[in-house]
Parts: C-alpha cells; sequence; structure tokens
C-alpha cells in the first residue's frame, strides 16, 4: 500500500458515463458527469481517449510527483523551511489530466495548484523548490509569495493570487492566438469559488462573444477555504452557467483522468479548429485543508472527506494500469522511491543556495531607477548587511 494511500479508499461509486452535450446551446445534463474508468479499472469505450502505454504512465507518474510532492512540502512547511504551500491532494486527475491533453506550445493559466502541470510541462523540480524558498534560484526573483511559481518555458504563467484574476487573463491571450492566426490553444484553471468573482462571468462573456481559442477548467473542489461550493451559485452545476455565454457547458468526473484529458482534449480540439471555447467543471473535493495556513475541522465534517479520499483519483488510475497490464507493485514501489529521491535531492540543492539578492526588488522596472528607488536601495542593502 503506498504511503499516500489509505486502507479506506478501495471502494468507489459508479456513476454513468454520458457522451457531452455539443449543441449550439450548450445544454448541460445535470447530476451526471462525463468518466472513462470504470470502479474494476476498465474504461468505458465509448469516452475512453485511448492513451497508450508511454502517455498513461507519463500521466500517473505526473499525479504520483504532485502527490508525494504535496506530502514532502507540507513537511518542510511545519519544519519551517518553506514559509506556505497549497497542497492539491484529491485533485491531481483534474489537474495533470487536463495538462497533459494540451499542446507543447499551448499556454497554461494556473490559478495556485498546479505545481503537478508546471512539472508536467518540464519545469526542473529545483527551481520550483527554490520558489517556495524565496532564494537565489528562484525563477521570480523572490517578487511572488511563496507557492507563486511561474515557468516561462513552458508557457506557463506566473500565479495571480487573487481569486479569479487569471480568468481574463487567459481569455486574452486566447484572443492573441485568435488575431496572430497561431493554432495554439489556452487552458486556464480555475476554482468553483473563482466563478462568484466577475472576472470570471467577463472572460466568458468575452470568450462567447469573440470565439475565442480558450479552455475554461473549474476545479470544483467545493471548498473556497471555508465556503461550501451551495454559497456560490444557486445552479445545480456550474457546467451550465456556460449557456448564458453561449459557450459548450461539460461536468467531469474530476477524480478520473482519463476522463480530464478526454474532455480537455475535445475542448482543446474545437479550440484549435475555430469553434470557440468551452467551459468544464471537473468535480473533485479539496481533500486536504487550503494552505498550511488552514485547519479544515473547523468548518466542516472531516466524514465528508474521508468519503471523497475512497474515490482516490490516484488508485483509480492505477487500477486502470493495472487492468492493462501495464503497472505491478514493483512499478509502483520504484516509481515512489525514483520520485522521493528526486525530490530529496532538489530540496538538498535549493537549500544550497543564498538568499535573493536585495538588489532583486529594484530591477526590471525602470532602466536607471528614480532617485527615491536608488535611496531605497542603498537603504536596504545596508539593511541586509546587517
Ligand atoms: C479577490 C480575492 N478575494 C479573496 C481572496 C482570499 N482567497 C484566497 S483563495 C480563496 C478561495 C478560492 O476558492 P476556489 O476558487 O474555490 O479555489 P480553491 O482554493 O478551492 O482551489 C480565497 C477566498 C483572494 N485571494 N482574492
Ligand atoms: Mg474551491
Amino acid at each position: 500500500m503506498p504511503r499516500w494511500a489509505r486502507p479506506d479508499i478501495l471502494k468507489t461509486e459508479t456513476t454513468d458515463a454520458f457522451a457531452p452535450s455539443r449543441s449550439s446551446e450548450g445544454r448541460v445534463p445535470t447530476g451526471e458527469s462525463l468518466r472513462v474508468i470504470r470502479d474494476d479499472g476498465s474504461v468505458d469505450l465509448a469516452t475512453d481517449p485511448g492513451l497508450s502505454r508511454p502517455d498513461s504512465e507519463r500521466l500517473y507518474r505526473g499525479m504520483l510527483l504532485e502527490r508525494i510532492l504535496d506530502d514532502r512540502m507540507l513537511a518542510l512547511q511545519r519544519q519551517g523551511r518553506i514559509g506556505f504551500y497549497g497542497p492539491s491532494v484529491g485533485q491531481e486527475a483534474a489537474i495533470v489530466g487536463a495538462v497533459a491533453a494540451m499542446e507543447a506550445g499551448d499556454w497554461i493559466v494556473p490559478q495556485y495548484r498546479e505545481p503537478g502541470a508546471a512539472l508536467y510541462r518540464g519545469m526542473p523540480l529545483t527551481d520550483l523548490i527554490c520558489q517556495f524558498m524565496t532564494n537565489s534560484g528562484d525563477p521570480a526573483k523572490g517578487r511572488q509569495m511563496p507557492c507563486h511559481y511561474v515557468y516561462r518555458k513552458g508557457n506557463y504563467l506566473s500565479i495571480s493570487s487573487p481569486v479569479g484574476t487569471q480568468i481574463p487573463q487567459a481569455a486574452g491571450i486566447a484572443w492573441a492566438m485568435k488575431l496572430r492566426k497561431a493554432k495554439d490553444a489556452v487552458l486556464v484553471y480555475f476554482g468553483d469559488g473563482a466563478t462568484s468573482t466577475p472576472d470570471f462571468h467577463v472572460a466568458m462573456n468575452f470568450a462567447g462573444v469573440f470565439r475565442v481559442p480558450c479552455v475554461f477548467l473549474c476545479n470544483n473542489n467545493q471548498w473556497a477555504i471555508s465556503l461550501p461550493v451551495a454559497r456560490q451559485t444557486a445552479t445545480e452545476t456550474l457546467a451550465e452557467k456556460a449557456g448564458a455565454y453561449g459557450l459548450p457547458g461539460v461536468r467531469v468526473d474530476g477524480m478520473d483522468a482519463l476522463a480530464v484529458y478526454a474532455a480537455v482534449r475535445r475542448a482543446a480540439t474545437d479550440a484549435r479548429e475555430g469553434r470557440g471555447s468551452t467551459l468544464l467543471e471537473a468535480l473533485t473535493y479539496r481533500i486536504g485543508p487550503h494552505s498550511s495556513s488552514d485547519d479544515p475541522s473547523r468548518y466542516r465534517d472531516e466524514k465528508e472527506a474521508a468519503a471523497w479520499r475512497a474515490r482516490d483519483p490516484l488508485v483509480r488510475f492505477r487500477r486502470y494500469l493495472e487492468k492493462k497490464g501495464w503497472w505491478d507493485d514493483g512499478r509502483e514501489a520504484a516509481l515512489e522511491k525514483e520520485i522521493g529521491d528526486d525530490i530529496t535531492g532538489a530540496v538538498a540543492e535549493a537549500e544550497a543556495k543564498p538568499p535573493v539578492p536585495v538588489d532583486s526588488f529594484f530591477t526590471d522596472v525602470y532602466s536607471d531607477g528614480t532617485w527615491a528607488l536608488r535611496e531605497e536601495l542603498a537603504e536596504a542593502r545596508s539593511v541586509a548587511r546587517r
């Protein structure tokens, strides 16, 4: 039994898969969600995206990496070695399954729970951990909160802390792709809470009117810190909001990586081929705390979280791999060890780096700086020396 799994996880609920509605009205059947992997690990041939063995294994590695990274980073935070962390336990399929369906030139606009997507795009682990430690190896040059990474080479945008900000930014990038006649699409992640922000509605309306190539992926993990999703919306699903903007909306089982992959793949293809945007709602659950600063037992019944743990997306995907004859305990143990060693190596490398030089806070805005900034820099340097 892997360390991240629990004995109570071996039973999952069954829901029927259905073909997502692509009607021009964008109508969404409620109460159901797209699903591919059945409880026994077999796949529904009607919805199966048919991933190859290497692609399936890569997807599983991405999810396991995110799971183990969360575990290790929360421990580092408790030891005072990083300042802050936001885990994504339970959402690995919705995060990694989505990014896996995008092409290398596409743009990824993150919320703040997607280190797994940055790593999947090729971000070096050490760079990511340097960002968590805000040291001189931080690609964001120490100018962001910890856990607000950026991976420029992977077209992975810097994280915006204010909820919802990234959604119109993504619609704007997609508009730029359309103006340039590029074949690149945009994937934007956001939470259920973000659907209550004006930014969500502005972006969806813009996307509908201008038919921009954007995949809007709402990770409905059912909580916005302490606020349940029922307080965010009066509609039965979040996907059905798409209809108001003339977009298709699809609800996906967010604990099923193949379902998320299939839905995102299809939405990205539509985007690339000029059919505009799609709103996807991945139904998940925030099994862990909102962040390292949160204690969910103060506002929710943890039995609910335990029930969702029973639908662990990693366990479900592993069953699929096993059913295909592609996986066994030996491979699992080897992969866990490899990832664990990679993280240990990256942490050691990151901890050996000096802090961010104070000068970093005064560069990249003005060519020469103003007199006030020059005075502040001199003062900051003298404080740093002390
Ligand atoms: C505009 C704004 N309001 C409030 C906050 C504080 N805040 C940070 S995360 C968060 C909850 C967001 O919930 P959701 O969109 O569901 O994403 P999740 O954290 O569940 O992934 C809130 C209220 C913020 N960062 N920005
Ligand atoms: Mg949420």
